[in-house]
């Protein structure tokens, strides 16, 4: 592999809709370029970017696959991500190291709900877009129809650059709308096109097209505007870099044809990408966070700035240990180089710099400003570090990503497995920025948190396969809570006499409620010694310790104050011991009288779904308790806004997928705490109270 500078490096991220053909569309570039022998497939399990197993063997991305193509003089980084909305986090991870997004739309699906959801990523940071239409050779595949959806979801800027020839079975090629030429490929072969004339039943469309292409290239331009009004057209060499400009600067966004599984349309794919759309060094400066005088420092993408590095994601590789992908923002990486890691003030060595191709790694010599590559055995250094030129410290920003929605208990099948277990998640949380791990204080139980319950399903897989650990998940928990409702006024009175010195303590408290998310106050309002200063703590321990056993179920008890006002001791016969138990006397008789209640956590829910399930996805949200908050309409989608409780919402995703035929999606995260129905509570108490039944006999 050649050594690339910043204005040869196209980087450029591949996203969508899972099923568009993301991954295919890299195959059949990296098979047109020569990079592969075969054509990878993802319905075989040979696609370069989809070699994981659990892709293999779901026929899907799951994680950011990357591999790279040299064009002509050109080298394309592509950067293949999940189309599925519980993986769509891993496109907001890799747009900030990419030059501009290749947005792959189904032929015959046109716009859909992801599609939606990642164009708004690029918009947020104003990434360069260039729409490829792929699949175009599928039955019902219509260029006409897909183009109204795009322009109606993401406005007039949307403008073919290319019309297909032939349409299903019958597509054969594509017209070049700029250079007014046609390419024509065998189906299946080897994505290398045929120049020709425009066929005879196209010229008057590709004219017109090409026409109003030039008109919009001209408004946005002063000096083309003029060229324009002399000669009633504009120049080729004039229209290829006003449209790379216009490209670059988010004011026009191109669409193409392709059947990335047919071959078609290929190689003008790629001639396009190093036309068209920005060079690695056109990015603009990217900015770290402030340092401590709160300016922040910057750096070009250019080889003659303090080199400095990003890491956008990590792998645990079986064999190689850990392996960290990283993007060069400035100055030249060479192999074997020292970098301080800025986040965690270490050096990290970088013996053998690679390439990726997939899985396959690329020996590589140095890498320029702005090219990508990866690194094994870095020691301390995760996803979000920058590292760089020891005396020119940066760090860049890392991304932010929503709270998990979905929260699982998981227990090890056998001892052994226990112990792998824990190593396990914690090499998978280092690749995965979603998944959570960590025990629940009241219950002892393991629990891992992710995107949903197909990334959990995930997850235990790879447990299985890759660190051996076998595991069982249990149905996802509700973390109930407890409160009061009144309030209490009440003597906790604790004394023994056993042989030599007994035990004496006494307490008067008052209990209130205090607003929800008040959590727990404690107010000591002795006067005159009723209780000796040092017996104040031991009341509130034994309140609090009382309070996290809770009253009605064995959930916490939050969102109460409690007044200590009086009592009484004895000189020999108290101590900490007593006081604690008159503490918790205190607080069970309190709570016979201050009308306990339990508290459920309340998810906030986005539901984007085709507007026809709109009225299915609101009586639905009805009978989960739910309250609808607000709705928008956008491109043909639905978008309802919603509060639910987390208990009527734990197998949401895989309901949502049957409602609609998998084509809605959701977010959700926790939002408040509210009190639950009257009718429910006794239900929950008593399945509560068999489960804490259980856990005793077994203990026995
Ligand atoms: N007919 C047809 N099928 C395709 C094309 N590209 C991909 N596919 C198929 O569509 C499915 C999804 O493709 P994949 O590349 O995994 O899509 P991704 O989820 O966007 O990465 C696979 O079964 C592919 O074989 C195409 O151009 N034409
Ligand atoms: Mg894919």
């Amino acid at each position: 592999m050649k050594v690339y500078e910043g204005a040869n490096l196209r980087n450029l991220a591949l996203i969508g809709h899972g099923h568009a053909g993301k991954t295919t569309l890299v195959s059949a570039m990296l098979q047109t370029a020569g990079a592969t022998q075969r054509f990878g497939h993802v319905d075989d399990g040979t696609a370069t970017t989809d070699y994981d197993e659990e892709e293999i063997a779901r026929k899907m991305s799951i994680s950011t696959g990357l591999a790279c193509v040299e064009w002509g003089k050109t080298k394309l980084n592509l950067l293949d991500t999940p189309g599925f909305n519980m993986f769509v986090h891993e496109v907001k991870m890799v747009l900030p190291v990419v030059d501009a997004a290749l947005v792959v739309v189904d032929g015959v699906a046109g716009v859909e709900v992801v599609t939606e959801r990642v164009w708004g990523y690029c918009e947020e940071i104003s990434l360069p877009r260039m729409i490829v239409v792929n699949r175009m050779d599928r039955e019902r595949a219509d260029a006409t129809r897909v183009l109204e959806s795009l322009i109606k979801a993401f406005g007039r800027a949307v403008t073919p650059l290319q019309l297909p020839i032939g349409s299903e079975k019958s597509l054969s090629g594509i017209v070049d709308l700029v250079r007014m030429k046609a390419y024509t490929y065998e189906m299946g072969g080897s994505g290398k096109g045929k120049e020709g004339p425009i066929p005879a039943n196209m010229a008057d469309a590709a004219k017109e097209a090409h026409e109003k292409l030039v008109e919009l290239v001209a408004e946005g331009k002063d000096e083309l505007m003029e060229k324009y009004f002399e000669q009633g057209t504009i120049p080729e060499e004039d229209l290829v870099p006003a449209l790379h400009e216009a490209i670059r600067e988010d004011k026009l966004f191109p669409v193409l044809f392709t059947s990335g599984l047919g071959n078609i349309g290929v190689d003008e794919l790629m001639d396009f990408i190093v036309d068209y759309t920005p060079a690695a060094s056109e990015h603009h400066a990217v900015t770290g966070q402030p340092d401590s005088n709160g300016t922040p420092a910057a750096r070009k993408i250019t080889d003659n700035e303090p080199a400095s590095v990003f890491v956008f994601k990590t792998v645990s590789d079986a064999f190689a240990g850990r392996i960290s992908y990283f993007k060069v923002f400035s100055g030249v990486l060479k192999n074997d180089g020292t970098l301080q890691n800025f986040n965690r003030n270490t050096a990290e060595k970088f013996a053998h710099i690679w390439v990726m191709q997939g899985k396959q790694t690329i020996p590589i010599q140095e890498l320029h400003a702005g090219d990508i590559g990866a690194v094994a055995k870095l020691k301390e250094t995760l996803t979000g570090d920058t590292l760089g030129d020891k005396s020119a410290p940066i760090q860049y920003p890392a991304v932010k990503l929503p709270d998990p929605a979905i929260t699982f208990a998981i227990e090890p099948k056998t001892r052994s497995d226990e112990d792998k277990l824990g190593v396990g998640l914690h090499k998978l949380m280092e690749e995965d920025a979603m998944l959570r791990f960590f025990r629940d204080p009241q219950t002892k139980e393991f629990l891992i948190a992710g995107t949903g319950q197909q990334h959990i399903e995930v997850v235990v897989s790879k447990m299985k396969k890759r660190y051996h650990a076998e595991v069982v998940l249990k149905a996802p928990k509700v973390p109930y809570r407890e409160t009061i409702r009144g309030k209490a006024d009440v003597q906790g009175r604790h004394k023994k006499q056993t042989g030599g010195h007994g035990q004496y303590g006494d307490c008067k408290i008052k209990v209130e409620p205090l607003p929800r998310g008040g959590d727990f106050e404690f107010v000591n309002d002795i006067f005159g010694g009723a209780i000796p200063k040092n017996y104040i703590a031991p009341v509130e321990k034994g309140i609090k310790d009382a309070a996290v056993r809770g009253y009605l179920a064995g959930f916490p008890m939050v969102d109460f104050r409690v007044i200590l006002y009086d009592g009484s001791y004895h000189d020999v016969d108290s101590n900490d011991l007593s006081f604690q138990m008159a503490g918790r006397i205190a607080f069970k008789k309190a709570m016979e009288v201050a009308k306990p209640t339990l508290l459920e956590p309340i998810m906030n829910v986005e539901i984007t779904v085709p507007d026809e399930f709109a009225g299915t996805i609101m009586g639905d949200l009805n009978s989960r308790r739910g309250r609808i908050q607000g709705m928008d309409n956008k491109g043909g989608n639905t978008i309802v806004k919603a509060e639910a409780p987390m208990a009527e919402m734990l197998t949401y995703g895989a309901d949502l997928t049957s409602m609609t035929q998998g084509r809605g999606s959701f977010n959700m995260e926790m939002h408040h705490y509210d009190i639950v129905p009257a009718q429910l509570q006794e239900k929950i108490i008593e399945k509560a109270k068999a489960e804490r039944g259980e856990v005793k006999e077994e203990e026995e």
